[in-house]
């Protein structure tokens, strides 16, 4: 009989293993400032804070939708939009954004219009295209490609000569590709102006962090490639903020890519259509209702008095409005038809894409 190595189950030998490193904190859950001189001003802090407010009632308006039937799948991120607000906030639209599925409130954040966020998620031609006038890419599902490609846009920058960078983001599932490995490699040898999100959100759909990597702290990932790594909260959005802001600068200033992983929860199921009760538990999830990034920076702005109760409530309900207005404009856009399934596919149709789309139209009578 073949001797086999005991299960794959097995616990892993007590190798020895780098302490993750605390994760950087400007406001902790509890209100406190660690350290005054980074915090971003009061403008700023309240931009922050509108925009993770838009960002949570699209993900909780998109949830909705799914159940009604006006909405496709969708990949929600409540709870995570320090990490995704924070992040993309620190870009201008001379610079470009690699979002993920899960990342549509960076996409929101960066400037893609509500209305056509919404067609993207019904799987509506109207929605495939990105804007000409943004440099965001489609939400990436394939996982890691976005990073290589981020690489390739940011080096195109720099040879150009702007000051222009490239942010990508991925999942701690996603740093465990090739592709994640061979884009850090790739974008220090050659210094590419990238900034490189890694959200840990705990989770690869029913997978653990703790089960798909021994690596217990991501940032360090980037020590393998000679750039820098950081770690901060990702539920605090004015330290993601703070963070990526210095990693664009420096990527500005020719001095190459970071890598910036945001320490955060998924608290939501992997998609609408995802039962976490089959694979998690109550006691995996608890806590992190108390580090929630926008009750954080609220109960700071209404104690700072950088916001007023009824400035709060005036917000939010401008948010709402501004919501269902996009909701109007997305349900008037008009009925896809068949051919345009192979619309936006390639810039230039291939022969083959053109004879589809010609017999899709035929079908249809046109
Ligand atoms: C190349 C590739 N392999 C597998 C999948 C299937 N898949 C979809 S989501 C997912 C988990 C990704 O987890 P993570 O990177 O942590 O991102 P999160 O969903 O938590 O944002 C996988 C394996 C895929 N989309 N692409």
């Amino acid at each position: 009989m073949t001797r086999t190595r005991s299960s794959r189950k097995a616990a892993p030998p007590a190798a020895p293993q780098p302490a993750a490193g605390e994760p950087l904190q400007l406001l902790t859950p509890g209100g406190e400032v660690t350290d005054p001189a980074r915090l971003p001003d009061p403008e700023t802090q309240r931009r922050l804070y509108r925009l993770m407010r838009r960002a949570r009632h699209f993900d909780e308006r998109a949830w909705v939708l799914y159940r009604t039937g006006r909405m496709g799948v969708f990949p929600p991120y409540g709870g995570m939009e320090a990490s995704q607000v924070g992040t993309a906030a620190a870009l201008t639209h001379d610079d470009w954004l690699f979002p993920t599925y899960r990342d549509t409130g960076a996409a929101l954040t960066y400037g893609l219009p509500i209305p056509q966020t919404i067609a993207y998620w019904r799987t509506s031609p109207h929605g495939w295209a990105m804007p000409e006038n943004l440099k965001i890419l489609p939400f990436y599902i394939p996982i890691a490609t976005q990073y290589p490609h981020a690489v390739g846009a940011a080096l195109a920058e720099a040879r150009r000569g702007t000051p222009n960078v490239a942010m990508a983001f991925i999942g701690d599932g996603g740093s465990s590709e090739g592709d994640f490995h061979e884009a850090l490699n790739f974008a220090g040898a050659l210094n590419a102006p990238c900034v490189f999100i890694l959200q840990n959100n705990g989770w690869a759909i029913s997978v653990p962090t703790r089960a798909q990597t021994r690596a217990q702290d991501l940032s360090r990932r980037a020590d393998g490639y000679g750039i820098p790594g950081v770690r901060v909260d990702g539920n605090d959005v004015l330290a993601t903020y703070v963070v990526t802001r210095e990693a664009v600068e420096r990527a500005r200033r020719g001095e190459g890519p970071t890598l910036i992983e945001t320490v955060t929860y998924r608290v939501k199921p992997h998609t609408v259509a995802d039962d976490p009760s089959r694979y998690r538990s109550a006691d995996d999830t608890a806590g992190w209702d108390e580090k929630d990034p926008v009750r954080r920076l609220q109960a700071f702005l209404l104690a700072q008095g950088h916001l007023t109760e009824a400035e709060d409530a005036a917000l939010i309900r401008e948010v709402e409005a501004e919501f269902e207005a996009a909701l109007a404009e997305a349900d008037a856009y008009p009925e896809p038809t068949p051919a345009e399934i192979v619309d936006h596919v390639f810039a230039e149709p291939t022969p083959a894409l053109r004879r589809q789309r010609a017999e899709l139209l035929a079908e249809e009578g046109q």
